[in-house]
């Protein structure tokens, strides 16, 4: 299974942060990802950096071919196309597509010469912001 964790808390080029999510979701579903389902759109508090605006999370299970670094590319170009800019870690941002879960695949690899692509994502447990909605859509998903 390939989880997507979605979060939005300032408005873009997509709107509020909830219509946002709601393009992302369409964006996630255009070939070659197909969506297969995805969690309710959750109000949460912000993580890690407090003073910022609340967000909109939700969690979507997709389908691709893509491996995971081209996986990656591919929500990157999408996140761009939703306004975002890279700014300072935890910041406010118009839209942020993570990769949670790459069917079970564990990744610890240098990217390039800044960024590294983790699997499953670092901040899975720490966060109920991504454990809610995905005990939602797949209560029987193990870390
Ligand atoms: N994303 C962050 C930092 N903090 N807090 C919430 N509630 N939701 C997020 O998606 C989020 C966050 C960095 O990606
Ligand atoms: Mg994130
Ligand atoms: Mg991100």
């Amino acid at each position: 299974m390939i989880l997507i964790g979605l979060g939005s808390n300032i408005s873009g080029p997509w709107g509020s942060p909830r219509q946002a999510l709601e393009r992302a979701l369409v964006e996630l579903d255009q070939f070659p990802l197909r969506l297969v389902r995805h969690s309710t759109v959750i109000d949460t508090d912000p993580f890690g950096r407090k003073n910022q605006p609340r967000f909109v999370n939700a969690v979507a299970v997709v389908e691709t071919h893509l491996a995971p670094e081209a996986l990656i590319q591919k929500l990157q170009a999408i996140e761009r196309s939703g306004g975002r800019k890279r700014t300072i870690r935890w910041g406010p941002r118009t839209i942020d597509l993570d990769i949670l879960d790459y069917h079970g695949r564990v990744l610890n690899q240098r990217k390039s010469f800044t960024r590294l692509l983790k699997l499953p994502h670092p901040g899975i447990a720490q966060r109920s912001f991504v454990l809610e909605p995905i005990a939602e859509i797949a209560p029987r998903w193990i870390h």
